[in-house]
């Protein structure tokens, strides 16, 4: 018999301006649209889930518009009556109705999580394996493409006692201004901070070869993503040439399962960055973290820029996880204008503070999700901003 009958399933397209612009090695975004799903049980439980996408289909291939339509499509018809209780036999129906579309696949998934965790009345680490950690360090992405902008950021955080790990994105000047631009960022904050580099793909082997020392020479202690996401030859090089002064972190490298084999089997970098939405959700999440923990790989907790409902969600995720990590990135709600939820996860000590209530431990403002409803204003499909983009060479 089946305990928790899923009903109904909707999905709805958020329009979210940022603080400011931020910038990545392949364009400048100035909103965040998150795809919400909300999922109700047939005992009236109703949970929330999201995928947020960067620049639309831009860090990958998924999109909010191509996300909403394969859920009103494909996955909310394959999960109707089936038992919201049994997480991995409704996984299964999805991939059975739709191949691929992990950010959908994994909104639905932590909408489902929440609605049985709300039905339970337990926080969803309860149902994730338990949780380990209370809280994790936190750091904030420096991406405003200024110096004294950057390093007015920071100074701020680390005064506010928010935020001590600072992750800078560059590839999108040429290398020389990147490792000037980092330097100086370094110099200011000497002492104070961890600092990390998103390259995001932007660099071939040879340009990651070449200006990855003197960034580490800069002070930077962690790389990620600095080359194509096919280049694992490239990754495997430089986390056997520079490991020793730095760890090489894989990104848009490791998806599935199947990547995490691969680039433990190559050893091709030290850490993982974990995001639900890559990985179609939060128990694939738990299944990309066990590689990391057989190879002796450290984990990192990433971020696509979500709301507080993604963010909270990945944190109940994380707070499972083992103790070989560099931290979170769940900032998402800080570069938002405004947020969906009534009270917004607490940070204190540079550490984020699990929200401990029931499913993901953060309550919906139905009025702010209507407020930032893309089908109740004029905004159109959110594009990158190419003008950001300089030719490398
Ligand atoms: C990424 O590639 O890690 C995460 C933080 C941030 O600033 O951008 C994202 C995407
Ligand atoms: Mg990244």
């Amino acid at each position: 018999m089946s305990r928790f009958p899923i009903e109904r399933i909707e999905v709805r397209i958020l329009d979210i301006p940022t603080i400011r612009p931020h910038k990545l090695s392949f364009g400048s975004i100035s909103r965040q649209s998150p795809v919400i799903v909300q999922l109700w049980l047939s005992n009236g439980a109703c949970g929330f889930g999201e995928a947020a996408t960067i620049g639309g289909p831009s860090w990958n291939e998924e999109s909010p518009e191509g996300i909403q339509h394969a859920i009103n499509a494909y996955l909310a018809p394959a999960l109707r009556g089936q038992d919201g209780a049994c997480f991995e036999s409704a996984l299964t129906h999805m991939d059975l109705a739709c191949k691929g579309n992990a950010f959908a696949k994994s909104a639905v998934e932590m909408a489902l999580i929440d609605a049985v965790s709300r039905s339970l009345n337990l926080p969803a680490w309860q149902l994730l394996g338990g949780k380990r950690h209370q809280s994790l360090p936190l750091a904030w992405t420096l991406a405003s493409g200024d110096v004294s902008r950057d390093l007015e950021e920071a100074q701020l955080r680390l005064a506010q006692k928010r935020h001590r790990i600072f992750k800078i994105k560059i590839g999108a000047r040429s290398p020389a201004e990147d490792v000037a631009h980092v330097s100086q960022i370094a110099r200011g904050l000497a002492g104070q901070a961890t600092l990390t580099v998103d390259i995001n793909q932007a660099w071939d082997g040879n340009t990651a070869r070449r200006y990855l020392p003197q960034l580490i020479d800069a002070g930077v202690t962690l790389i990620e993503q600095p080359v194509a996401k096919w280049n694992v030859e490239a990754l495997k090089i430089l986390t056997a040439t520079l490991g020793d002064r730095a760890s090489i972190m894989a990104d848009e490298t490791v998806c599935t399962p199947q990547d995490a084999m691969l680039l433990a089997r190559a050893q091709a970098c030290h850490v993982f960055s974990l995001k639900v939405a890559k990985h179609g959700g939060l128990l694939r999440t738990r299944q990309v973290a066990a590689v990391a923990d057989a190879a002796d790989i450290g984990w990192y907790g990433g971020t696509m820029l979500e709301t507080s409902i993604g963010s909270a969600a990945a944190a109940h995720l994380f707070s499972t996880l083992g103790t070989q990590h560099h931290g979170c990135e769940l900032f998402g709600p800080q570069l938002l204008v405004d947020d969906i939820v009534t009270e917004r996860m607490t940070i204190r000590d540079f550490e984020l503070q699990l929200p401990d209530g029931p499913g993901f431990g953060v309550e919906v403002d139905i009025g702010q999700l209507n407020r930032f409803d893309r089908a109740r204003t004029s905004l159109t499909p959110v594009h990158i901003d190419l003008g950001q983009r300089a030719t490398i060479f």
